[in-house]
């Protein structure tokens, strides 16, 4: 049996389209947290004339999780004055982490001239966003944080790129401003739905058996179709830069008509789940750089798909 068995795509796929923004032609890859009650989506929002990856960030607020209002003021835009207006100008992907009681968001910035940087920010209320510095240097998309210090450390996932393909490092930080202590965890691999690049998707998921971490990988042109798939890999919880197990598969990848039809065909590009009390993990996911989507795993599955791979 596959571990693509136990994925279950929501029916109201895709549950946020350009219909519930008015003026955007996309909205996409989303960061995911529990706010109180509320379930809590940080939308990537393009608009027709701004080309890029997009100017605004907007809050979605759902109380099911699967029903979400969009707000129709962005949440984050490009700096507007101060230090970061350098910059902010192309923001999308963001990454939302509960970390020591504060919601972090990294994400990536655009400035046509100097390559992506890291952004980290918080906020207190998703109301208010506060930058807090630039974390990384180009090319990096995007630093995500892990939900806590491990030996001392606060953890990261960097996902370099450049002259070589994106792949997914390791970096070690005292105080979330300075980062070093690189370490090198995975690049693309030899299967037809890995063989092009990797890169981060949301932060990493404490669980009994390690850290699971899922990860989208770019194909080459030899599966179909090709595109952007999903997959994971379990890391030691001492010592996150030891691979213990990971999927040789794709648990989900480019199927339906909103994940293979939109503004990046056949694009699974997920920044941000939730894991429900009985054990399932809400996967949100961005369909084809234009839609929001939901499917549902069992997170024990992915864990143990990962250590009998
Ligand atoms: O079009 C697919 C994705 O391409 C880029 O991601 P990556 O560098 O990881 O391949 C980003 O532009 C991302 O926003 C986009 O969804």
């Amino acid at each position: 049996m596959s571990i693509r068995d136990f994925v279950r795509r929501c029916e109201n796929n895709p549950i946020l389209t350009t219909a519930d923004l008015p003026g955007a032609d996309a909205v996409y890859n989303c960061a995911a947290t529990k706010f109180g009650d509320k379930y809590i989506l940080l939308v990537s929002v393009s608009k027709p004339g701004t080309p890029g990856c997009g100017r605004a960030v907007h809050v979605a607020e759902s109380d099911d999780g699967v029903n979400f209002a969009i707000w129709p003021e962005p949440f984050i835009s490009p700096a507007d004055g101060g230090p970061f207006t350098d910059y902010d100008y192309d923001l999308c992907d963001p990454r939302v982490t509960l970390l020591e009681g504060v919601y972090y968001i990294t994400y990536p910035a655009h400035k046509p001239g100097l390559g992506v940087i890291g952004i980290l920010g918080k906020t207190e209320d998703f109301r208010h966003f506060e930058r807090l510095g630039v974390i990384s240097l180009p090319s990096n998309r995007v630093p995500v944080l892990f939900p806590e210090k491990i030996d001392g450390y606060y953890v990261r996932l960097d996902r370099p790129f450049g002259i070589y393909n994106g792949s997914l490092w390791l970096s070690y930080s005292k105080d979330l401003y300075f980062w070093g202590n690189f370490k090198h965890l995975l690049s693309a691999g030899d299967q037809t739905w890995n063989n092009f690049k990797v890169g981060p998707s949301g932060p990493p998921i404490k669980t009994d058996a390690g850290w699971l971490v899922i990860y989208h990988s770019v194909s080459g042109p030899k599966i179909s179709p090709p595109g952007y798939y999903q997959s994971c890999i379990l890391l030691d919880l001492k010592d996150p830069s030891k691979i213990i197990g990971g999927l040789d598969e794709y648990f989900i990848g480019p199927q339906e008509i909103y994940e293979r039809v939109g503004r990046v065909p056949n694009v699974i590009f997920s920044c941000g789940h939730i894991l429900e009390p009985d054990g399932n993990l809400k996967f949100y996911y961005a369909g084809a750089d234009t839609c929001i989507c939901l499917a549902e795993v069992p997170l024990d599955k992915l864990v143990s798909s990962c250590l009998n791979a």
